[in-house]
């Protein structure tokens, strides 16, 4: 397979006035037929009618009525064809019930539904299968089902048919079609214009009654987009559908958002505090998708993160808003660090917008959706908030309709606010995590932090320019006082010098407050000094980080030299604990110790090789040790965050019931779990429940209460995916292979079901010690799944190969072992292109 370049993008020869569809649906001889008007691209030059196709059996085709015999490929066709206008007619045939991939027209429990982002619209007809040809779609459905949805707004409708009209122009990634036994949850929403709107998510009737708070978190999106963007909803109906196997998280069809099922199905009893905040984030996402991806699209793949970036920033300020701003940036923080800095940091490091690809399923990433989130939030502070609102208004104002790019997006930043952003678009070209060195002298009350940045060599770039990097820093006196609140120092220079005049003492620095860059600071500063910040910092994210990396540096101490957790650690998180003035939320946060691979991460970035086993055993000593130190404050705490009343989502009590599962987990390395026993047994909701059921089993005593849970929870796919995730997660290092490869061998690991697999294959792959056992098993396990699941779907097999992202990191022993296993993949005949090129990058 070739690849893709961003530099070779030319327009296509022709534009589309109409798509008219029709599709007969049958398990295994769907029929579609397809009239398509259209005409020559005045601002193409190269008039090649090719049309995008794979998996298609061609019935007929016809140029103006004209039966016509184009010439096939597997990836399209192509045909002479008028120089005038023209309607292109083609009828055929697919199999929705065979397609395993999950992508184009397939099945699900008996429903038919669609993906097409990215390329799986040329699965269902031929087609210039490309996000910047964008038309109207008007579409028939005829099948004997009870629901039948398209895009766009209802037409008619009669027994076994419906029809469906998007006057909005779009691309055909957005196209959808549902069909199935399902029921409705709805409601009404009246638009800031006057538009009265009908809400519904589509369930199984199973699982009615619990698309509740989808649709609660629908309504609210709506009122946001409104009142923070202007920006109101265009249609006469949204319908949300939630399907059991998808490979992504949901996608933005216009009118017709399809979700993974465990991002719309909950109930107090079945779904967890995590589980609901998902929901209203992801709901929020799709749905503000459009106008930041529906209305407004990509030009091409690789400006991909123009959507997700901007779409991402988004949701994430509508969470702050929704629940705490403080515990959503810190949540966000520690997501960013887990995923992309080790992505950055690895064989997959690639830029925001790549500049090739061979299959782009693979660059839904990290960097693209969370450094492209990150990247809008600098923005965002460099210009400021009335800044950011105008550039807001005027790329609506001057790109609705229209198929762009990064730079009509930074363009528009740079005519509404007068800055020059050439600099700061190389966030968007240079792959990597800048590292950004602070040291500091104080003299003659003048205080003064040397800066230096510099971003290492990542594939395919080995030499990097300095970035633009808004460094948000705040000062503090030794007793407390903030004596400079917030201020943003602009670092544009590989090396750069910031003073402080008039100080009556040396200062305390908070730097990167808020996290106003995705950098890495590299400071070396006194334990003391990060206990005072843990303690007096103002900036919520700064206070947390001050604890964060206190323990951080603690754990590595652990490992390194076995030594005993520092005293200054466990006081300072003692006192975290017990304040009371503090969100219950964020003393949860602050009582979570950083993960293994967090920790191997940073030792392999001090040039030391991590061992996963002495990791996951010093993590094992720090915990104990911080429940025997904090050993007087735990029932108390346990006492006092009970959450009395019926189940609410709201951030108030799931920060609440964090705190009190934290508490309990420290609790169960005293009293040998009697209480985590006695939690499970008595839950009335399930964050409370899988929250005591992973106490019992991280700290051993957990069979009987995992069989009562399949027992009880064994009719519930999105339940028992916690059951099966939980178990190859938590499984001790020198279990973790047997017990993973026992859950594979369970009747219900029914691994064709993404979420499924993601669930045992990716828990174990998140069970640092486990995956990196020595002998090499873990790596070989995982390679064999991955194998298998590529043959059936490469998509979110590739996707699971990322696993492997790590491996160079380790010792020799291990890299030899994990090479192997990425060869043996390699080497299988018949692999996708999907995983082909994971492999390749893997290994590179
Ligand atoms: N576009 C989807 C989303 O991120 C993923 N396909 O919302
Ligand atoms: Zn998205």
């Amino acid at each position: 397979p070739q690849p893709v370049f961003l530099k070779d993008y030319t327009p296509f020869g022709f534009l589309v006035d109409q798509v008219e569809l029709n599709f007969h649906l049958q398990p295994t001889a769907t029929r579609v037929r397809a009239k398509i008007a259209f005409r020559p691209n005045p601002a193409a030059r190269d008039r090649r009618f090719f049309l995008h196709g794979e998996d298609l059996t061609l019935i007929s085709a016809a140029i103006d009525g004209s039966p016509v015999t184009p010439e096939i490929t597997p990836e399209g066709l192509s045909c002479p064809v008028p120089e005038a206008p023209f309607v292109w007619e083609a009828e055929v045939e697919i199999a929705p019930a065979e397609n395993t991939a999950l992508e184009g027209l397939y099945m699900s429990n008996g429903m038919y539904c669609t993906q097409c982002e990215a390329e799986g619209f040329r699965k269902i007809t031929f087609y210039p299968d490309r996000p910047d040809v964008m038309a109207p779609f008007r579409v028939r459905v005829d099948c004997d089902l009870p629901v039948l949805l398209s895009n766009g707004n209802p037409v008619a409708q009669g027994a076994g048919w419906a029809e469906w009209n998007d006057p909005w122009p779009k691309p055909s990634y957005l196209f959808a079609l549902v069909a199935g036994e399902l029921v409705a949850t709805s409601d009404r929403f009246t638009t800031s214009e006057g538009r009265e709107v009908a809400l519904n998510v589509w369930v199984r009737p199973a699982d009615q009654g619990k698309a509740d708070y989808a649709l609660d978190s629908l309504i609210r999106s709506m009122k946001w987009d409104e009142e923070v963007y202007g920006r109101a909803y265009d249609l006469d109906v949204f319908n949300i559908v939630a399907v059991d196997d998808f490979n992504m998280g949901a996608m933005e069809n216009k009118g017709l958002n399809v979700f993974n099922s465990r991002y719309v199905l909950a109930s107090p009893e079945t779904a967890t505090d995590r589980d609901y905040e998902n929901i209203e984030r992801i709901i929020a996402h799709e749905y503000f998708h459009n106008w930041t991806g529906d209305r407004i699209t990509c030009r091409d793949w690789f400006q991909l993160s123009l959507k997700e970036g901007l779409t991402v920033f988004r949701d994430s300020q509508f969470s702050a808003d929704m629940r705490s701003a403080a515990v959503k940036r810190i949540e966000d923080v520690m997501t960013l660090r887990a995923r992309q800095f080790r992505e950055d940091n690895g064989p997959l490091a690639h830029p925001v917008r790549p500049e090739s690809y061979t299959e782009i399923n693979n660059f839904y990433t990290a960097t693209v959706y969370e450094k492209g989130a990150e990247v809008i939030g600098m923005l965002r502070r460099l210009v400021g908030p009335e800044g950011y609102a105008r550039a807001l208004d005027l790329y609506f104002a001057r790109h609705d309709g229209q198929a762009c790019t990064i730079e009509d997006w930074l363009q528009v930043f740079e005519e509404a606010t007068g800055r020059d952003l050439t600099q700061f678009k190389r966030w968007y070209s240079q792959a990597g995590t800048p590292r950004v060195k602070v040291t500091e002298d104080f003299r003659d009350g003048t205080y003064t932090l040397h800066l230096e940045q510099k971003t290492p060599p990542t594939p395919g770039q080995d030499e990097k320019q300095p970035q633009v990097i808004p460094l948000a820093v705040g000062l503090l006196s030794s007793n407390g006082d903030e004596v400079l609140p917030t201020t943003v120092i602009e670092l544009t220079e590989a090396r750069q010098d910031a003073v402080f005049e008039g100080l009556a003492a040396k200062p305390v620095p908070s730097l990167l407050r808020g996290f106003s860059a995705p950098v890495i600071l590299e400071r070396d500063s006194a334990p003391e000094e990060r206990a005072f910040l843990l303690a007096h910092d103002t900036d919520p994210f700064n206070k947390w980080e001050a604890g964060r990396s206190l323990a951080r540096e603690v754990l590595i101490a652990m490992v390194t030299e076995e030594a005993a957790p520092a005293p200054a650690w466990l006081d300072a998180l003692a006192a975290v604990a017990r304040d009371e003035a503090l969100d219950p939320a964020f003393r949860a946060l602050a009582l979570r110790l950083p993960g293994e691979d967090e920790l191997a991460e940073a030792l392999a970035e001090r040039g030391t090789v991590p061992d996963p086993l002495a990791i996951h055993a010093a993590r094992e000593r720090a915990k104990t040790a911080v429940a025997r130190h904090l050993d007087p404050l735990w029932a108390g705490l346990y006492a006092q965050m009970d959450c009395p009343g019926p189940y609410s989502p709201g951030a108030a009590d799931a920060g609440r019931r964090a705190l009190r599962l934290a508490a309990l987990g420290y609790m169960a390395r005293l009293d040998g779990g009697a209480r985590a026993q006695a939690h499970f047994a008595a839950a009335d909701n399930m964050t409370d429940e899988i929250g005591a059921l992973s106490v019992l089993l991280e700290t051993g005593g957990a069979d009987e209460a995992l069989d009562r849970f399949a027992r009880r929870w064994g009719h519930d796919r999105l339940v028992m995916d916690k059951w099966f995730g939980l178990q190859a997660t938590l499984a001790a290092p020198e279990r973790a292979v047997a017990v993973t490869r026992a859950l594979t061998e369970h009747p219900e690991f029914t691994w064709k079901n993404p979420n499924r697999f993601r669930a045992v294959i990716g828990g174990f792959s998140a069970n640092a010690a486990g995956f990196h056992d020595a002998s090499g098993a873990g790596y070989d396990l995982v390679a064999d799944w991955l194998i298998r699941l590529d043959a059936v779907n490469p998509q979110t097999a590739a996707r699971m190969s990322t696993a492997f992202e790590t491996w160079a990191r380790y010792d020799a022993g291990r890299r030899e072992k994990a090479q192997a296993a990425l060869e043996r993949i390699a080497a299988r005949e018949g692999l996708s292109r999907d995983m082909g090129e994971m492999v390749d990058r893997l290994l590179a």
